[in-house]
């Protein structure tokens, strides 16, 4: 059945304020829908419990790590793992006991992960922990999410249909950002809103409701080292952004970017590169989720070619250039490129 959303901006009467915890938040947004049975609402719950985890697993990675060169692993032998690997791990260990999905894709694995919940009605598709060349030398990482509604029969096993169904099909996406602090930011389609972890309480708060970002900025976000393997196109905007006194700012973690050029106004670009012609960015589970937010924030997110949503995807690992960020510079960019 086709759910009615109704649509809840920061100045209806059914926005919660600032400081309401998430757990209040999904349930109190599930009261907006007539048909909901609680069961997206508890995958966002286990999303976001992962979340706590991996925040914790973050911020003890040094120690960890001494511990695995001790030679000594935890109960349950993942010490020596990587964070990624320990990432992927939990995510899946939280989305297969949670329930409500019934297969995942992840950067971290070639294959659909069958959760053995064939009676979810969700598919994930999931970066675990993004922006690996960060991950050992405490600069910000993230995880980014997608949960699309499957297409298959309720009881039988998923297929990759399920997962190739389109972005503009995404039913809720978002990421986590682990930086100065931890802070989930999600949309489920109508508005997008960020939740800042408070560890001593172990909940996520309510701190950036209905996000949306400026229509223009001054700071733009890509790997000058690739420069010479873009398209004239993209060199002639990153030339006017230096005319202009733009602000370069690239922490090379798609997540940290993001949501800095989300919340001050920018761009970040991936281009093809000479490395990469098709681009580096997956589209299922990096390209597709931070596009559906940033359209509900305000923004603008493109191949270069078309809107990133508007993309038909084909394969599960499939890559794309990016361009996304405040409409008037991805429309500047747009016009450039041939
Ligand atoms: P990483 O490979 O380190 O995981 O997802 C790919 C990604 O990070 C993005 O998070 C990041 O913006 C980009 O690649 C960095 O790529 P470069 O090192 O090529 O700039």
């Amino acid at each position: 059945m086709d759910v009615q959303h109704v649509v809840i901006t920061a100045s209806h009467p059914l926005a919660l304020p600032v400081g309401v915890t998430l757990d209040r938040y999904i349930m109190h947004r599930q009261t907006a829908f007539p048909y909901a049975t609680g069961e997206l609402s508890q995958l966002l719950r286990d999303i976001a419990l992962a979340g706590k985890i991996i925040h914790r697993e973050v911020n003890r990675a040094g120690l960890i790590d001494l511990t695995g060169g001790m030679g000594v692993q935890n109960v349950q032998g993942e010490s020596q793992q990587k964070l990624d690997m320990i990432a992927n791990i939990r995510f899946k260990r939280a989305l297969t006991n949670g329930g409500e999905a019934c297969a995942i894709i992840s950067e971290e694995e070639e294959d659909i992960i069958y959760t053995g919940n064939n009676n979810g009605k969700y598919v994930v598709a999931m970066d675990p922990l993004d922006g690996s060349s960060n991950i050992d030398v405490n600069v910000s990482i993230g995880t980014i999410f997608s949960i699309y509604r499957r297409i298959t029969p309720i009881g039988s096993e998923p297929t990759m249909a399920d997962f190739l169904q389109g972005g503009r099909r995404q039913v809720a996406a978002g990421y986590i950002l682990y930086g100065s602090s931890t802070i989930m930011v999600y949309t489920t389609g109508h508005s997008a809103n960020g939740f800042t972890y408070d560890a001593s309480l172990g909940e996520y708060i309510l701190s950036h409701p209905d996000i949306h970002s400026p229509a223009n900025g001054q700071i733009y976000s890509c790997n000058d080292g690739n420069i010479d393997g873009y398209e004239d196109g993209v060199r002639d905007y990153l030339t006017s952004c230096r005319r202009n006194q733009y602000t370069a700012r690239y922490i090379g973690s798609l997540v940290a970017d993001f949501h800095r050029n989300l919340l001050k106004g920018g761009i970040y670009l991936y281009p093809p590169t000479k490395k990469n012609k098709e681009g580096k960015l997956r589209l299922l589970y990096e390209a597709f989720p931070l596009a559906f937010l940033a359209e509900m924030a305000g923004c603008l997110a493109t191949s270069g070619h078309q809107a990133v949503l508007d993309i038909k995807p084909t394969s599960l690992h499939q890559r794309t250039p990016l361009y996304i960020g405040s409409p008037v510079m991805v429309d500047n960019l747009v016009s450039l490129l041939k």
